[in-house]
């Protein structure tokens, strides 16, 4: 157990201030932004409750932008020379002070030793230990208790803030699951009176009054289906206990796929951090997803990689071991560790996961984005869905930035710069409210897209958000979505029933299909695979393509004393709904 060590006992009788302060002083690492308001509290952690956490070690890391934008740029002679997984690693290793990396590695780890914990596991990205939660209180100064989320009623432990030895400040990036009040949600749109012009249609669930894969295609003009396989694969991602259904979606295939049945190829499961697909449960959004891309890819390679927790810890005799849901889901690292590693990467991932940045401390979401940004280098298109809440973020919220300013709340992995974020429409054909839009906290904006959100910001008519807007949002911050596709009235089989559904992850799954045609079909004539799409995208003549969306309101926030509506389309891009929507036709003809 823990040795009685200065620092547990120094904080044990809170003597912190006064006294002389010892190298090892705690100090707040991270604190939570706000709770979200779709987080509850439950009760605080036992005492013997046995915590896993994850101390992910600094990467002492710095991968030159300008690489990875050169590799992005069809004007670059670096375009479409991709790294694979070795000469990433080698990149990498090349971007890293290896011996700063290595000083923090031996410090932390020394410093877990002089605690007499034992490290359960260490992986790429630091050391895992498992202790009881009153010892994890006194040596990160915290407070664990256990919270539940909106459409998660499984307990989790968190808490509101940390802290660290002031030592190993420069060593530690981060301690998980602590404050990482997220979790990786697959929103549904709430049924929200804001969203006025949408209607319901009526009658049976056929393609006479939903959106079935036929729709999209004469809506976007996919004017292509592949008679043969290519190396060109799409991957999509599932998070947490979504089960893929093979009987569903033979069912969908087999009434509403576009390829010859015998050309049709099944997706392939991919079960990675203790993720099983079980097939008693069918879910709506995986469901979703497998169903709107394979309808249009074919023959192609398709994936569905489900991300589980992690893998049961051992128990340790005498205390309550919390079951891993209850303690820890890392979602993302994990998935992108995994597509980082393989020899042939999907070259186009479809995300329809969201959770408001400000729940994902600004650590752990550099590090996920900083992996975004290494999967540029490998040539993969990723595909993001903004979310369904409109500038709410993920879901209802009451719009409150980190110090209790209101506040319109971006989302994530949507706001990641090296992400293609896809954003709604709805039936009618504007912007859908729901459709979760806006400006980062956390990346500033990227070049590619300077010229067109500045000529968005200059229509103060258009944002619909006056200098003395209520609630506040960031200016400077990366901007999404990129684009937008219809999100609404789509048709799903789940569970053997035909579903109605929509969202943002109606939308993503169907562009990324796109993608992945259009890589097949330059794969095909010898070319590259896209890659990072969003400096493509922002040139003009690719931006010129689109379907202008000029029509359509993001819904805003309200409190008390005010209410404000977001982001207004207008002509070019627009914050509602980015370049508007894909012909894909016309892109076709311009890269591929
Ligand atoms: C979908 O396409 C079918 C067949 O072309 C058509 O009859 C139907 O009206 C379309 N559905 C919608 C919602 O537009
Ligand atoms: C597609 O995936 C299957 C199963 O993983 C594999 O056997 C096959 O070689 C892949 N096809 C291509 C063209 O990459
Ligand atoms: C606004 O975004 C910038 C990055 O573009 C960031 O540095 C700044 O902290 C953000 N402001 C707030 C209030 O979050
Ligand atoms: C500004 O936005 C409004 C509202 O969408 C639109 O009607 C107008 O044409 C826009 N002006 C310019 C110059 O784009
Ligand atoms: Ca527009």
């Amino acid at each position: 157990m823990l040795a009685p060590t200065f620092v547990s006992l120094f904080l044990a009788t809170g003597l912190v201030t006064g006294l002389p302060q010892p190298a090892n002083e705690l100090v707040e690492h991270e604190r939570a932004a706000t709770v979200p308001d779709s987080w509850h509290l439950v009760r605080p952690a036992s005492h013997d409750d046995i915590l896993t956490l994850r101390i992910a070690v600094k990467e002492h890391r710095k991968v030159d932008e300008n690489h990875i934008l050169a590799r992005s740029d069809p004007k670059s002679a670096l375009y479409g020379k991709y790294l694979g997984a070795e000469e990433l690693n080698t990149l990498l290793a090349e971007s890293t002070s290896t011996s700063a990396r290595q000083a923090s590695w031996d410090k932390v780890e020394r410093w877990i030793n002089q605690q007499n914990i034992p490290i359960v596991r260490d992986s790429a990205r630091g050391f895992e230990i498992k202790l009881p939660a009153d010892e994890a209180e006194s040596l990160f100064a915290a407070k664990f208790s256990y919270y539940t989320s909106d459409g998660n009623d499984k307990p989790v432990a968190r808490t509101e803030a940390y802290s660290i030895p002031s030592s190993l400040q420069d060593d530690i990036d981060f301690v998980y699951p602590t404050v990482h009040f997220f979790d990786a949600s697959h929103s549904r749109p709430a049924e929200s009176t804001l969203d006025r012009r949408q209607h319901f249609p009526t009658g049976p669930f056929d393609c006479s009054k939903y959106v079935c894969p036929i729709n999209l295609t004469t809506k976007y003009n996919i004017d292509y289906i592949p008679e043969t396989a290519s190396a060109s694969k799409l991957a999509v991602a599932g998070f947490i206990e979504q089960y893929a259904n093979n009987e569903d979606w033979k069912e969908f295939i087999s009434k509403y796929g576009l390829s010859d049945a015998a050309k049709q190829a099944p997706y392939e499961i991919i079960e990675i951090n203790g993720g099983k697909n079980d097939q008693t449960k069918p879910q709506l959004e995986a469901q979703l997803d497998m169903e709107f891309t394979t309808a249009f890819t074919g023959p192609l390679n398709v994936t569905y990689t489900l991300v589980g927790g992690r893998p049961p810890a051992q128990d340790q005799p005498g205390n309550v071991p919390v079951p891993i849901e209850e303690n820890g889901q890392e979602p993302y690292l994990e998935f992108l560790d995994h597509l980082l590693a393989q020899d042939e990467v999907p070259q186009v991932v479809s995300i329809s996961y969201t959770d408001d940045e400000q729940a994902v401390p600004q650590s752990y979401a550099n590090q996920v984005c900083d992996r975004f940004s290494y999967l540029a280098l490998r040539g993969v298109s990723v595909l993001v869905a903004s979310g369904d809440a409109g500038a709410q973020g993920t879901r209802f919220s009451s719009c409150k930035g980190p110090d209790g300013e209101p506040r319109f709340v971006p989302t994530f992995p949507a706001s990641c710069p090296w992400v293609t974020t896809v954003g709604a429409t709805a039936g009618w054909g504007g912007a859908a409210g729901f459709s979760s839009a806006g400006f980062s906290n956390y990346w500033p904006r990227p070049a590619w897209q300077e010229a067109a959100v500045a000529g968005y910001l200059a229509n103060n008519t258009a944002v619909g958000v006056a200098e003395d807007a209520w609630f506040a949002w960031n200016k400077t911050g990366r901007a999404y979505p990129d684009l937008s596709l219809r999100g609404t009235d789509f048709l799903v089989i789940n569970g053997g029933s035909p579903t109605p559904t929509k969202g943002t992850s109606a939308s993503t799954p169907v562009v990324a299909a796109m993608v992945a045609l259009l890589n097949d079909l330059r794969l095909k004539k010898g070319m590259p695979v896209l890659g990072f799409l969003n400096p493509i995208l922002y040139r003009s003549d690719v931006a010129a393509t689109f379907t202008d969306v000029t029509d359509g309101v993001i819904n805003g926030c309200a409190n008390a004393e005010h209410q404000q509506s977001a982001f207004q389309a207008a002509p070019g891009w627009d914050a509602a709904s980015g370049w508007g929507e894909p012909d894909f036709a016309k892109l076709r003809k311009l890269l591929a």
